[in-house]
């Protein structure tokens, strides 16, 4: 049976702030993406993910949305975003859109209205409670920023809800008419052509009964997976997908394997995928801050997405990713990002364009881009970083060249520097001061360089990208790891009907001997010189036929 189109293509997600700013006011537009359109076919994506480019105060960069149709006006208007839409259609490339609705902006016209008073007709579109006995909030729920998930109203003497800031009030989905009006929202988004949306935080979005004064136990992690979520998402099904192609790509943090495969199932989907946070969640222990970071090893990786890999089996599906918007560079945090940086890029690229599911490739890994190391808390812009500041440096006590140490690595600023076009002023991204600025590193690595040189990522990845679709093991083979307790190497197969591939990777910087039943094989690519039959250099890639 052949594949919907999305389970055929490799996605690349584009953090439009970041990618290319086309009118010198020093942040990225509609335009500049679409300056870059024939960048994006060379690659040989089949689609892009945008990530919010709606009317937003930017409290969270767009991720609270003050008018979910209109453009924000830093990035253009209507018609630049329409001409991005044909251009990319024209290459063939869909448009995935990114939907915003567990939250709004506390500027979106729905609150305004909502908090001017307790019998406001908007009142229900978002959660509102009174205050505990003591006049504190309704219960000790913290924000995922920092600070309580509460936020006192005088105007109307009560408290609303908001998981992420303050300005990103939680909207309430038992209210009919909210979801109908969401509904018709996103049906016209479909009217305008787009291919699908990518839904954040969609499994918050069902609450639990019974929220409010006192009720404390189980703390925040009770919003997640909540009980009426499958009916909104199969109402959401019906009523906006229904009869179409689109494709629906969760944002789905704490959310268990068994879950994402029934919901998944594509027998009778409520969404086509998921991403999932276990991997980007293996470097802090459980319970602890994302700062307290614990090194990231190579078996923890591959148990992990092996369970994934596994699980999802065989009606589910996985969406891929090593980084995005809000996590470290794939390369700084699994790679080594020094001496063998083209290496482990190359390495980390063939482990997401070779497992089960869609790829994503966010902007900038296709080049190798690391992590930033900013001097000052000033250089960064991100509200959860900044927020982290105050808290180490506050109620933690850390001095600041440790709390520093701590936010350069985790910081989502890491992947939200500019684009590195070429070693012009300002990476190539803007004729002005970018609104944060570029990682120094960018005169060495940057797009202009890596296509000059053979043996980039860059031309790595877009090889990659061709062997993945035309290889039909690749795309939809089975995963089977074989060999769950070597150290330093990670050993799988993709088999189908159609086909065999070996995938060996080298998670190291030693040589290391290679199983002589794989050294037989015919090598299909490598992401090094001089392969040898039988061993694997420090941080080679090789994938091995017969395809
Ligand atoms: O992220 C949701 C989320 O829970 C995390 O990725 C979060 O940003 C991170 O773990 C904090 O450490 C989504 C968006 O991708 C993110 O950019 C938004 O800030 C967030 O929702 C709120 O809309």
């Amino acid at each position: 049976m052949d594949q919907p189109w999305w389970k055929r293509c490799v996605a690349y997600q584009i953090y439009p702030r970041s990618f290319c700013d086309s009118n010198g006011d020093g942040v990225g537009d509609l335009r500049g993406i679409t300056s870059k359109l024939d960048y994006l076919a060379s690659l040989g994506i089949g689609m892009v993910w945008l990530c919010p480019v709606y009317a937003s105060p930017n409290d969270d960069n767009g991720y609270d949305i003050s008018d979910y149709e209109a453009i924000q006006p830093d990035f253009g208007t209507l018609e630049d975003w329409i001409a991005l839409r044909d251009g990319l259609h024209a290459r063939g490339i869909r448009l995935v859109m990114d939907l915003v609705a567990n939250h709004s902006s506390d500027e979106h016209a729905w609150f305004v209205e909502s908090r001017t008073a307790k019998d406001s007709g908007k009142r229900d579109w978002y959660i509102w409670r009174p205050p505990a006995a003591d006049g504190g909030p309704p219960n000790d729920w913290q924000s995922v920023f920092g600070g309580p998930a509460w936020e006192y109203d005088a105007a109307t003497g009560e408290y609303y809800l908001h998981l992420f800031s303050k300005k990103q009030p939680d909207l309430n989905w038992e209210s009919t008419a909210f979801r109908t009006e969401l509904f018709a929202m996103m049906r016209r988004w479909v009217a305008l052509g787009i291919d699908g949306f990518r839904m954040d935080v969609i499994n918050l979005i069902a609450k639990p009964d019974g929220l409010g004064a006192g009720d404390n136990e189980g703390g925040m992690d009770r919003a997640l997976n909540g009980p009426r979520m499958r009916d909104y998402l199969a109402e959401m099904r019906r009523e906006v997908f229904a009869g179409t192609d689109l494709v629906t790509i969760g944002e789905t943090p704490g959310m268990p394997l068994e879950l994402a495969r029934e919901i998944t199932d594509e027998r009778a989907p409520l969404l086509d995928m998921q991403f999932h946070f276990e991997h980007v969640d293996l470097d802090h222990a459980p319970g602890a801050s994302k700062w307290d970071s614990t090194p990231m090893t190579m078996p923890a990786l591959r148990a992990t997405l092996s369970r994934w890999q596994d699980g999802m089996e065989p009606h589910g599906w996985n969406s891929l990713y090593l980084g995005n918007h809000d996590q470290p560079r794939a390369v700084s945090r699994y790679g080594d990002d020094g001496r063998y940086r083209r290496e482990s890029a190359t390495l980390l690229m063939t482990l997401l364009l070779t497992l089960k599911g869609t790829p994503f490739i966010y902007q900038g890994d296709e080049i190798g881009m690391a992590n930033v190391a900013f001097d000052s808390i000033t250089d960064y812009r991100d509200i959860e970083t900044l927020n982290a500041w105050l808290w180490l440096t506050g109620t933690r006590g850390l001095d600041a060249a440790s709390a520093l140490a701590m936010i350069r690595k985790k910081s989502r600023d890491n992947a939200r520097t500019p684009m590195q076009w070429s070693a012009a002023p300002n990476a190539g991204f803007s004729a002005a001061a970018p609104w944060i600025a570029p990682n120094p590193d960018y005169t060495g690595h940057n797009v202009a360089a890596a296509e000059a040189d053979p043996d980039s990522v860059l031309h790595y990845t877009r090889r990659l990208i061709a062997l993945r679709q035309g290889t039909p093991a690749l795309r939809s083979g089975r995963y089977r790891l074989l060999d769950a307790e070597h150290p330093a190497l990670w050993l799988y197969e993709r088999t189908s009907e159609m086909g065999r591939c070996v995938v060996a990777l080298n998670f190291s910087d030693t040589t290391q001997p290679l199983p002589p039943a794989l050294a037989e094989l015919p090598c299909l690519l490598t992401n090094h010189h001089n392969p040898a039959a039988d061993t694997l250099a420090a941080w080679e890639a090789r994938n091995l036929g017969p395809a």
